[in-house]
């Protein structure tokens, strides 16, 4: 990107499930992880408005193998609201595991929106449940204190930045993945969700693109 992004009053910094469930030693470890935390909290002192999103499963989770019987970790089942991956029990409300990475300084959040928290639905993006049509409060949020631009970091590319990044255009925000501060679970070259963002206009931006 040849010319620097400035950044606004209205844009947001939106940080996704950087919790250490998702980091190394968690249940549900992405690679990387880890890593994100150090340019996020560089992203976070130069945005002027920061929210969070948090993972956070009741005990017994229809969105883990466990509450499903014979099922093992990464399988899947049919929902009413589509096919639902089964993950190993993550996030759970109230455990160490839900927590947020403790080298994340989210002091400059004004809000932390939790998702996930309906037991019959799993919900990646942070904009709604898994039905797509049941709102998180995060676009609500945005939208009631004027934010216009979107950009999203954080844990997972392909599932809940990914998600996050296709929910947000289609609730008329303007958004940008900031790619060096996500990390995925895969390491493929092939990333499907990179498609799903060209055509409904995500745009990738790294953090050396954007200045206060
Ligand atoms: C996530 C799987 C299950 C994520 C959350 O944050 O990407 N992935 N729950
Ligand atoms: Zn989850």
């Amino acid at each position: 990107m040849a010319e620097k992004i400035k950044l606004t009053e209205s844009d947001v910094l939106v940080v996704i499930d950087v919790q250490k469930d998702f980091c190394a030693g968690g249940a549900l470890e992405v690679q990387n992880a880890d890593a994100v935390v150090e340019p996020i909290n560089k992203l976070m002192d130069v945005f002027p408005n920061v929210a969070i999103s948090q993972d956070w499963h009741p005990v017994g989770h229809k969105s883990f193998y466990t509450s499903h019987e014979g099922k093992k970790p990464f399988e899947t089942v049919e929902m009413p609201y589509g096919e639902q991956i089964l993950w190993p029990e993550h996030c759970v409300v109230g455990t160490p595991g839900a927590e947020f990475h403790p080298g994340l300084n989210t002091n400059k959040a004004k809000a932390i929106i939790r998702k996930g928290t309906n037991v019959d639905i799993d919900s990646y993006s942070t904009f709604f449940e898994n039905d797509r049509k049941t709102p998180t409060g995060m676009a609500g949020y945005l939208r009631q204190n004027g934010f216009k631009r979107v950009f999203l970091c954080g844990i997972a590319t392909e599932y809940c930045v990914g998600f996050s990044g296709v929910d947000g255009r289609s609730e008329g925000f303007e958004v940008f993945v900031v790619t060096d501060a996500t990390a995925r679970f895969d390491n493929d070259d092939y990333d499907p969700m990179i498609e799903r963002w060209n055509e409904c206009g995500v745009a990738q931006v790294k953090s050396a693109d954007l200045e206060a």
